[in-house]
């Protein structure tokens, strides 16, 4: 095994274009194995293997280092830099990370995970090389996809203007995690395919000179004529333009042509951009042939390609989600909806294909699709923006300012809210709680189950204002409650579950099943009477039902999948001290600290708040 030789990068050296091209089918199969059993990003990985192998050839990391834009490519890195033995525990409790985690390895130049930060942060490593008069390049390794991103323009912007020393690697397969939108996208794919631009010289020749008569000599005046010509003879004239020396399109897996071009690269001064061709899925058939199943998967059969999924599981919340905003989208024809760049992970794909003519990916730009939702507000239409929790984080100022300032009747729909599991902390989204309740003008609903996400979806679509709801990932309950089973949803009103005499509890949106589980071992194990209140609404707060639990005197304990700090307990705390109340309060949720990866029930069991460990906090607190 020649990957066993690899012990670090500079072992790579010594090795033929051979033995590259053998390491290079180890790499796969190793990378395919560990993700069958532990799930991962599969086709982005393997879609780098060569390239990797390349950049750690020409350059010495960790003098010079390399930031892997998202990083969900950076298994091959991992593997050539000292964490073959682990590699197993990939995206396992206590195991590597998915992504590249400073802390694990001194290669791992700067943490990421959300996309479009690589420039930024290459740049700022560059710049520190330069006060500090430290050796070493500095290189970003971006997709095509990370490359729409806002960050990154502004990135190239002022890398142009400095003139720094920043090597962008720009990892081109023409896919996001769906194929990839916009004018640079499209820009990128001419470059790719045209003559004109792969070649310009060739192509303006064979095309002049084919002109009988005059076409020659056309050709060798306008090829003299300086700069005036430059648009046609210059491959990547975009970030020519920009101050970086573009080289490229380059095969991405043919190593003599990408070492070339990234000594070239690593010999010049200033900024650089070398374009790379790459294809998602490489060597593996059925990742290569649906990139976007395999982009981001749980375990699966490596024969066949499929994933472990049982037939009678209940839908994802992302699914009733996706059925729901068709339904709604029938009934209002006003009903529009916006992805960054997440059609298939936030449940779009059936409103795209039934609705395409409202339905807009806006690329990885999370923080125009609000401003925009904002706009196509105001004009009357209503946008459902559908993103992630930890994604709508970069898209803070553009809620506060452009929707909540004006009352915009946008609705956020907040997928991946909680603990996400094995993507850690980067993806994990416990934050919205307390960042979207602070807005004024802004409601924020959790659903206690799938049946009332389809109750508050189409409560949003009637209201005027902006508004909120945050689900997690993963399965619904499967409960069999029908929605008129249920009370309607009104504005700031909370659902009373049941009365109790010696405690109230208010477990947030999807806590609502951990804590059915914690009311029936505190009231048949312990003989603790509980009023249980599905809260519904975080803002506005139904404080009519406060004042009565405040003349209650009863002790009140939240649960919510949100840090404490600025969460649902915080608010309740908050209004229990305006309100000069003498209720004891506990608090639980997640602690003031960034929670590393494992699956939930690992990651609960860890921060005590699986049900059992619940229980246990409450009989203590009460005691
Ligand atoms: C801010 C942010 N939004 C969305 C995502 C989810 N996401 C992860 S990878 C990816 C696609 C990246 O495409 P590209 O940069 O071309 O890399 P590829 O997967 O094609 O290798 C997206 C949208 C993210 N990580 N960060």
């Amino acid at each position: 095994m020649l990957l066993e030789r690899i012990n670090e990068p500079k072992d790579l050296k010594k090795l033929t274009i051979n033995e590259l091209e053998a390491l290079s089918q180890e790499i796969r199969e190793r990378i395919i194995e560990v993700v069958s059993k532990n799930g991962g990003h599969l086709a982005s990985n393997l879609g780098v293997v060569e390239l990797t192998l390349a950049i750690h050839r020409v350059f010495n990391s960790p003098i010079d280092q390399i930031v892997w834009d998202v990083g969900h490519q950076s298994y091959t890195h991992k593997l050539i830099t000292g964490r073959q033995k682990e590699f197993d525990t990939l995206r396992k409790f206590n195991g590597l990370s998915g992504f590249p985690k400073s802390s694990e390895s001194i290669h791992d130049a700067f943490d990421t995970g959300h996309s479009s930060t690589s420039i930024s942060a290459a740049q700022g490593l560059a710049l520190a090389k330069e006060q500090m008069l430290l050796p070493g390049k500095t290189i970003a390794v971006i997709g095509d996809g990370a490359m729409t991103g806002g960050m990154s323009f502004e990135a190239l912007n002022y890398i142009g203007h400095r003139k720094s020393n920043v090597i962008v690697i720009l990892n081109d397969n023409e896919m996001s995690i769906s194929p990839n939108v916009g004018a640079m996208a499209m820009y990128l794919h001419r470059l790719r395919l045209e003559p004109a631009y792969t070649n310009p010289k060739d192509y303006l020749s064979k095309v002049l000179k084919n002109i009988p008569g005059f076409g020659l000599r056309l050709y060798n005046v306008l090829t003299r004529i300086e700069g005036s010509l430059k648009y046609l003879l210059t491959p990547g004239m975009l970030f020519e333009e920009l101050g970086f020396k573009y080289i490229g399109p380059i095969d991405g897996y043919n190593f003599e042509v990408m070492e070339r071009a990234l000594v070239r690269a690593r010999d010049r001064q200033g900024p650089v951009l070398v374009h790379v061709l790459t294809q998602k899925g490489r060597g593996y058939k059925p990742a290569q042939e649906h990139s976007n199943k395999f982009h981001g998967i749980g375990p699966f059969e490596i024969e066949t390609g499929n994933t472990k999924k049982s037939t009678d599981s209940p839908p994802t919340y992302t699914e009733v989600f996706g059925n729901t905003i068709c339904k709604l989208a029938n009934e209002n024809k006003n009903i529009i909806a916006i992805t960054a760049a997440m059609k298939e992970g936030t449940g779009l794909t059936k409103f795209a294909n039934e609705f395409s003519s409202r339905f807009y990916d806006v690329g990885i730009a999370e923080q125009h699709a609000v401003t925009l939702a904002a706009a196509l507000a105001k004009s009357g239409l209503k946008p459902f923006v559908a993103i992630y929790s930890t994604f709508l984080q970069r898209a803070y100022d553009q809620i506060v300012h452009d929707v909540a300032l004006t009352k915009q009747p946008v609705v956020f729909c907040l997928d991946r809210a909680g603990l996400v599991g094995d993507d850690g902390p980067t993806h994990h989204g416990v934050l919205d709680i307390s960042y979207m309740r602070s807005i004024p003008n802004l409601q924020v609903l959790a659903p206690r189950d799938e049946v009332e996400l389809a109750q508050m979806l189409e409560y949003a679509s009637k209201q005027n204002s902006p508004i909120s709801i945050r689900y997690p990932r993963g399965y619904a309950t499967g409960t069999k409650d029908s929605p008129s089973s249920r009370k309607p949803i009104q504005t700031g009103k909370a659902e009373i579950i049941k009365e109790g005499n010696d405690l109230v509890f208010m477990p947030v949106g999807s806590s609502y099943s951990d804590a059915l589980k914690v009311v029936e071992e505190l009231e048949n194990t312990h003989k603790i009477s509980v009023k249980l209140i599905n809260p519904r609404f975080i803002k506005p707060f139904y404080d009519e039902m406060l004042l009565e639990i405040i003349a209650s005197k009863l002790p009140i304990v939240t649960l919510e999948d949100n840090v404490l700090t600025g969460g649902f307990g915080g608010m309740i705390a908050e209004k229990l001290i305006d309100a000069g109340a003498s209720n004891k309060l506990l608090r639980l949720g997640l602690p003031d600290t960034f929670i590393r990866h494992g699956s939930i029930k690992e990651l609960k069991a860890m921060l005590g708040l699986d049900p059992h460990s619940i229980v246990t906090k409450i009989i203590t607190w009460l005691k």
